[in-house]
């Protein structure tokens, strides 16, 4: 392990894992106490106690046809129960966690090199953006791959409505943060709230998705909600859930994972299946729920929009370290 500053105990068990143990750990959860822990998962997105959702009239919105998948669309009975959301603990089965989180009331705040820094609801947010559906690829760095059909707007949008000053040059988003309710941000080895960060040209490209909804509904508390990344050519750990704060800096921010572990989470994480994770090869990937492993694309088979961003020399911008 490369932890210097940090007690190697706090390592999740699946980093901790060699990846066959893991994935075959994994494959028993999914069988068996997946199917146990479905009945804790509510139906509806939120609790009595909350205030009502004033965007439910939005869903589903229509799908932008540009953004279409060769691969099938991950069923939601896999995916609302296999989660990375350390907040609510550092495995996958946080569903039924989650749910304390409160969606409303919300605000997100717009700060930093920007000409017009705003605190919004998060209603009033979506009801100004042109929501759209997109089929998105889904890769985390532990190997395994989900493909989805979010519901949300284009980060430029948000751009549009921040209005950064020429000064900006990136933007740093920023998770809630309230240990009381999120039992993991009581480990207070993790640099707490979860960061993340990427370039302006990065957020201004037009795959770069702020997720409001997924399968034509919003988004259920574990994948995020009630707004959260979608950087689909990236590892799936700078898709950053649960996004209370966007500011717009002239240094490069230093994300969560890259605080706790720079060596194996760098700032681009573009994926590409020649650079192996210390612990990981990502020559390949495990389609989750269906037991099948496909090859790894480079840019998660994104170059097309995103290649263009990254410039040799800066090894292509793809190593997870640099
Ligand atoms: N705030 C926050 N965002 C997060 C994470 C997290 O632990 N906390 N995990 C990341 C990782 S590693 C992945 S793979 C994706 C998982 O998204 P999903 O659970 O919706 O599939 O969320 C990312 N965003
Ligand atoms: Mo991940």
């Amino acid at each position: 392990m490369q932890t210097i500053h940090k007690p190697n105990w706090h390592i999740p068990e699946n980093h901790a894992t060699p990846e066959h143990i893991f994935l075959n750990r994994r494959q028993f959860l999914t069988t068996t106490t997946i199917a146990a822990s479905a009945a804790l998962i509510p139906n509806i997105a939120q609790s009595a106690t909350e205030p009502p959702d004033k965007t439910l009239n939005l869903y589903p919105a229509k799908q932008n046809p540009a953004y279409k998948l060769n691969r099938d669309i991950t069923p939601i009975n896999v995916t609302s129960k296999y989660n990375n959301f350390y907040e609510f603990g550092s495995h996958k089965r946080i569903a039924a966690a989650a749910q304390a989180l409160k969606t409303r009331p919300w605000d997100i705040t717009i700060e930093g090199e920007v000409q017009k820094p705003i605190t919004i609801s998060i209603d009033e947010l979506i009801r100004k953006m042109p929501l759209e559906e997109r089929l998105y690829r889904h890769r985390c760095v532990e190997a395994w791959a989900m493909a989805v059909p979010w519901t949300g707007f284009a980060f430029s949008e948000l751009l549009k409505l921040a209005d950064p000053k020429p000064s900006a040059k990136f933007v740093e988003m920023q998770t809630f943060y309230d240990p009381s309710i999120a039992g993991g941000q009581k480990q207070i080895w993790y640099p707490w709230p979860y960061k993340e960060g990427l370039t302006i040209a990065e957020a201004a490209n037009e795959l770069t998705f702020l997720a409001t909804g997924i399968y034509g509904k919003p988004l259920l508390k574990q994948f995020g909600a009630p707004l959260r990344l979608a950087v689909p050519w990236k590892y799936g750990f700078k898709s950053i859930k649960s996004i209370t704060r966007f500011r717009f800096t002239t240094a490069r921010p230093v994300s969560f994972w890259e605080d706790v572990q720079p060596k194996e989470y760098g700032f681009w994480a573009n994926v590409n299946p020649e650079v192996p994770h210390p612990r990981w090869s990502q020559a390949s990937e495990e389609l989750i729920g269906t037991g099948r492993r496909v090859p790894t694309q480079l840019y998660n088979g994104y170059g097309e929009q995103v290649a263009h961003l990254y410039k040799e020399g800066d090894s292509l911008g793809l190593t997870l370290w640099r």
